[in-house]
């Protein structure tokens, strides 16, 4: 029997969960599997569903492929309909290898039969004139997404769909993907950390404000910081002798000097020690009185980083700071994670006094709300608003060619909304 097309309905049972929830796997073994088979692919379009499964499709010249996963029960839904010469059971092989999938079974149907067709009368000089008309853009389109949600808000970002790094370390999953419009970009677990093309917002303001106000910076301690952007702005002040960085991580350390030369540009500096250790034990074990400065550039408070956000830690930074320190943490949102936001500062506030816990804002695009903050301790009496010397501040912002911080932004960050006033009563 003559027909117009094959469909191929699949059913992939017993595969890996992680795979069935990978949508950047998933997207990039469909598109794989059209290829395998000879396909002409012209789009490609795949989603990821919260809390789990992804759903996509790839066009191909030939028909399309499809898929619906659940992780949960390790299947996939999978159709191949395919029109023409190829060989869809090219593309099912290839599948049952990516998704590792222990059961399948697959249905071929005839699509079209031509015996029950009736051919029209359409001209089809006018149908193929048309066809040129239309500007096709040469080449294949994809449509991936990589989301950063908690259960209630997201941001999603368009990438390429190419995997530069993807690696699962001993405390998270250590990804470098691409975006069309923030370059590559940094991932952890499934949260962004940092891109290149909006990084400075969050590096500039974790380090300059408390260089400048205290204006006499020498010894400072990292905790974190694993894609290198901080100490590469800390280390652009003269003054300071020494910088140690303490990240657990070294493979975001390896990812980001190979994918992220940009942002780990200061590995090399002199001045710095760099200890993959843990930053909680260290500061822990820390001399009293030791630090200037001390940065705790951490994610978010879930995995690696939770311990990051507890009163015991942030006690052992008050006894790591001499008198004269400053202490700044990554904060969180007021608008995505407001109980992390508040706790912290509650701690912080316990610790080194009601009025020497000042909060600053800053806008992040690439994160969820692009509201964020972070938070300081300050030990003596630097007035963080202001400056040491504002006129070697500005000096300092040119010769730099600094791109977000400036003193009156600096100033003009540590300026609050009610609501988020409201919060931190
Ligand atoms: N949700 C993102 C929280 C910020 C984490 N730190 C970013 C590291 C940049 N050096």
């Amino acid at each position: 029997m003559s027909a117009l097309g094959n469909h191929i309905l699949v059913e992939f049972m017993g595969c890996s969960p992680e795979i069935m929830n990978d949508v950047s796997a998933i997207e990039r073994d469909m598109v794989g599997a059209a290829q395998k088979a000879g396909a002409t692919v012209i789009n490609s379009t795949f989603h990821h569903f919260n809390p789990y499964g992804v759903s996509g499709v790839v066009v191909i010249q030939e028909s399309h492929l499809a898929i619906h996963t659940w992780p949960e029960y390790g299947y996939a839904a999978v159709d191949l309909f395919t029109c023409g010469e190829m060989d869809a059971w090219i593309s099912f092989d290839f599948l049952k290898d990516c998704f590792q999938a222990k059961n399948y079974s697959a249905l071929e149907m005839k699509r079209g039969s031509v015996n029950l067709l009736t051919r029209n009368d359409f001209d089809i000089s006018t149908m193929r004139q048309k066809a040129d008309e239309w500007v096709n853009p040469g080449m294949y389109t994809r449509n991936v997404w990589f989301t950063d949600k908690d259960e209630n808000q997201a941001l999603s970002l368009k990438y390429t769909g190419e995997v530069f790094h993807d690696v699962q370390s001993p405390f998270q999953r250590v990804r470098i993907l691409e975006s069309p419009k923030y370059g590559k970009l940094l991932t952890l677990d499934d949260m962004f950390m940092t891109t290149e093309n909006d990084e400075f917002h969050y590096h500039e303001m974790i380090s300059h404000p408390a260089m400048m106000a205290h204006g006499n910076v020498k010894n400072v301690l990292v905790i974190g910081g694993g894609d290198g952007g901080t100490v590469r702005e800390i280390l652009k002040h003269e003054g300071v002798e020494k910088v140690t960085m303490v990240e657990i991580d070294g493979e975001v350390i390896e990812a980001c000097k190979k994918h992220l030369p940009s942002i780990a540009a200061a590995f090399d500096d002199p001045r710095l020690e760099l200890i993959v250790g843990d930053g909680i034990e260290y500061v822990k074990q820390a001399a009293a009185g030791a630090y200037d400065l001390l940065v705790v550039d951490g994610s978010d408070p879930v995995g690696p980083a939770e311990g990051l956000f507890s009163v015991e830690f942030y006690q052992n930074c008050y006894n790591a700071l001499n008198e004269n320190g400053i202490l700044i943490a990554q904060g969180e949102s007021p608008k995505f994670n407001e109980n992390a936001f508040a706790e912290l500062n509650a701690t912080l506030r316990g610790l080194f006094g009601e009025d020497k816990a000042p909060v600053s804002l800053f806008y992040v695009p690439t994160y969820p709300t692009g509201m964020w903050s972070f938070q300081y301790g300050i030990k003596g009496n630097i007035n963080m608003k202001s400056f040491a010397d504002q006129a070697a501040a500005d000096a300092f912002v040119d010769a730099k060619g600094l791109r977000y911080y400036n003193t009156e932004l600096h100033t003009a960050s540590f300026a609050l909304p009610n609501f988020v006033k409201d919060l931190l009563k």
